[in-house]
């Protein structure tokens, strides 16, 4: 094009015209509200094309609107968190529904039936934030109630014990357990040789390691799991006497995990299959709910437990001190910005109001300086307590802190220090301290020799595995083995494997002899425990079966249909499941749906290549002859059966459903049904799963 020539007119275009080549597409008025601007709100003419020196020219430094967007864009991630990077959050309120006046100060938990809105943000520990949602992993379960009294943050687990006793082992723990240094693999997985060396050289990790390895590591959804404080905590009341306090969260759907396979599938089939559940959960209005549980202990009664209160990788048997239910809290409203509110949402054990404190737990102890620091590497600034997820809602913030990154509150006047005597000349004098209201800390007496030593009462290593062992059922002793034996198989130390091995025999000799057996290696000999382990009662709240009632409340059933279906069926499945709270979704070979065998057209919720079994709690298979003879070609047909058969889960069949049953080798028990005439029989039987079918499926350990 000659110089200075000015361009042809820039083609015609409708409003279906693509974008990208200038035109008609916004000479339609566009208001003030409309207008996209830069961010220091020039309106922009045209975000389709870059400023160039003619229309097939290089582009023009000058064009500081492509500057600025690309610029922004450069930095848009932060760094992710160090652990738990892969997190899922809501928005939801607390009530507290029992006092506990006399034994704390803390509002929140004395002022029954105030609602006080709360942030949970729940997270897997060892993936990068873009790994999938279902390993074999401890899950986060951090809260932020935004109290009256300032923010209160309860950043637990999903799990009551931790790995280590002591914060100066954390960063060995987590070194371990994530990628290994040189490979960049595997990526949140524990099953490998830095993991288990660490775990084999420090014995305090195995009771932390017997729930690893348990269902309680593999949730079925993130509403579907309890939630512990782990630390210990104290509560003080106004004379500051305090009470040693565990906290406990109680999912009202139950306790449920998934089958190893079936979790090692969902995360091809949908690796935000958590994230997914809790949204839609959500947005469906089926609010996620717990109850906050509270043990109360004197310091007698802790003097009294033969284990130290102080350490994490202990718990205290509900049978001892019994859980007591104070409050409730509901998740009822999803986060309308994934990066402002969960990326950003920063959860720090130090955030307490006055009336809860902590205990000298040296593992809580290193948490109250770790949560803070790392906040300045990932949110980049001392000030994110403004970000609008962190900030104290329930309560004035004020103090003298003034200026860097990002300040966005606008000080006046001159008071910025204190004392001052600024009010006698009339001006603002700022804010003051206030002994009466303030939070204190508890006066506990210390004052001993400084030393590096851990203490004499934090030596037993094995009596709360054996504990925890010995207290769960058959079926959950199987899987915590065959969970063993997969972690040790793709490890590639032997010495490794010996050693925990002989770790093992400390907690159950047959359990130690079942992985052996797993692994096909002879048993070692036992490993020389530094305090002599001892047998405690069995607590049968420990375990994951049977501990709530079965439900179907929140879980979802499939029926897959083809063209001719019996539409009396579907209809009977549909109404049996939605009175018992649970979602139906269609599967067909075609995402269009099918005709029905009354003529009507039923739509698809999925189709079947893309909707595995894995998704759902149970299926069922209402097709018509014709319909299960073209299945009977489609593996995902026969995959769909056979993992939900794998998976111990109900399945309802039609009559004409036989040649799949068959073809995909599914022997009749009492959770295979004909649900001709009885849906309400599938229902019954799809609210827990059909664990006398895993002897058929799998050898486990
Ligand atoms: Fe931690 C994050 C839970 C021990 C250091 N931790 C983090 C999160 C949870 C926990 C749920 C994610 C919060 C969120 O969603 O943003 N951590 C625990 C529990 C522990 C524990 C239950 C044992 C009782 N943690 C622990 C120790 C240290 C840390 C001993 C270090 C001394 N944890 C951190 C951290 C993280 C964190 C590095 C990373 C991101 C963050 O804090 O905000 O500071």
């Amino acid at each position: 094009m000659a110089k200075n020539k000015p361009p042809a007119a820039a083609p015609q275009r409708t409003d279906d015209a693509p974008l990208g080549q200038g035109g008609e597409r916004h000479q339609t008025a566009v208001s003030p509200a409309e207008r996209t601007t830069t961010n220091h709100g020039v309106t922009i003419s045209d975000n389709q094309n870059s400023l160039k020196a003619g229309d097939r020219g290089p582009t023009l430094l000058e064009d500081f609107v492509l500057r600025e967007k690309i610029q922004h864009f450069d930095h848009e991630r932060i760094p992710e968190r160090i652990v738990h990077a892969r997190g899922s959050g809501a928005h939801g309120y607390f009530e507290l529904t029992d006092s506990l006046e006399g034994i704390t100060r803390a509002k929140i938990l004395t002022e029954v039936g105030e609602r006080t809105e709360v942030f949970v943000r729940f997270s897997t520990v060892a993936g990068g934030a873009g790994s999938v949602d279902t390993p074999r992993d401890v899950r986060g379960f951090a809260v932020k109630f935004y109290t009256r009294d300032g923010n209160w943050d309860l950043v637990g687990n999903n799990i009551p014990v931790f790995f280590i006793q002591d914060a100066i082992k954390f960063p060995d723990l987590i070194h371990a357990v994530k990628m290994e240094a040189d490979r960049g693999y595997p990526q949140a997985a524990s099953a490998h040789d830095t993991f288990w060396d660490f775990v084999s050289l420090l014995p305090e990790t195995t009771h932390m390691i017997m729930w690893a390895m348990s269902d309680r590591t593999l949730p079925r959804s993130l509403r579907m799991m309890e939630g512990f404080g782990v630390n210990t905590f104290r509560l003080l009341n106004e004379d500051d006497e305090a009470t040693f306090v565990k906290f406990h969260w109680r999912p009202m759907l139950g306790l449920q995990s998934t089958c190893w396979d079936e979790a090692v599938k969902i995360a091809g089939a949908d690796p935000d299959f958590h994230r997914r559940d809790l949204h839609e959960a959500i947005e469906a209005g089926d609010y996620p709910e717990w109850a906050l549980g509270v043990q109360l202990l004197s310091q007698a009664e802790a003097d009294a437990l033969p284990f130290d209160i102080l350490d994490a990788t202990k718990l205290i048997p509900e049978e001892l001190h019994p859980v007591r239910l104070i409050g409730r809290m509901v998740l009822d409203r999803n986060p309308d910005n994934f990066f402002a509110e969960t990326e950003q949402v920063a959860f720090l054990p130090t955030n307490m109001p006055p009336g809860i404190d902590v205990s000298e737990d040296p593992l809580l102890q290193g948490r109250l300086f770790s949560y803070q620091d790392t906040q300045l590497s990932r949110l980049g600034t001392v000030n994110f307590h403004q970000i609008p997820v962190n900030r104290a809602k329930g309560c004035p913030m004020q103090n003298f802190q003034r200026d860097g990154h990002m300040q966005t509150q606008v000080f006046a006047g001159r008071a910025n220090y204190e004392p001052n005597s600024l009010a006698d000349a009339g001006e603002e004098p700022g804010p003051r301290e206030d002994p009466t209201h303030g939070f204190r800390s508890f006066r506990a007496v210390t004052g001993d020799q400084k030393v590096r030593l851990r203490a004499e009462s934090f030596a037993d290593h094995y009596s709360h595995a054996r504990l925890f062992y010995s207290s769960q059922s058959g079926i959950e002793q199987a899987h915590i083995a065959s969970g063993l034996v997969f972690e040790l198989s793709k490890v590639k130390l032997d010495h490794v494997v010996r050693r925990v091995l002989s770790n093992l025999r400390n907690v159950d000799e047959d359990l130690a002899a079942r992985v052996a057996d797993g692994l096909n290696v002879p048993l070692p000999a036992a490993s020389a425990p530094a305090a002599e382990p001892i047998d405690m009662a069995p607590s049968p709240a420990l375990r994951l079966i049977g501990k709530y009632e079965d439900s179907l409340a929140g879980r979802a059933i499939a029926i897959l249909v083809t063209d001719g279906a019996d539409a009396r069926i579907v209809d009977a499945v549909r109404a049996a499941a939605e009175s018992e709270g649970a979602a139906v979704k269609i599967i067909a070979p075609r995402i269009g749906g099918v005709m029905t065998d009354s003529g009507e057209p039923l739509a698809a919720g999925g189709q079947l290549g893309g909707s595995p079994s894995v998704l759902f709690d149970a299926v069922s298979l209402v097709v018509s002859a014709e319909g299960c003879a073209a299945l009977l070609k489609e593996s995902a047909a026969i995959d769909f059966l056979r993992d939900a058969y794998g998976h111990l889960k109900a399945i309802g069949f039609t009559a004409e459903a036989a040649p799949l049953l068959e073809a995909a080798r599914i022997l009749a028990d009492d959770g295979v049904i004909d649900i001709g005439d009885d849906a309400e029989a599938l229902i019954a039987a799809s609210a827990t799963r059909r664990w006398d079918r895993e002897a058929r499926v799998r050898t486990l350990a």
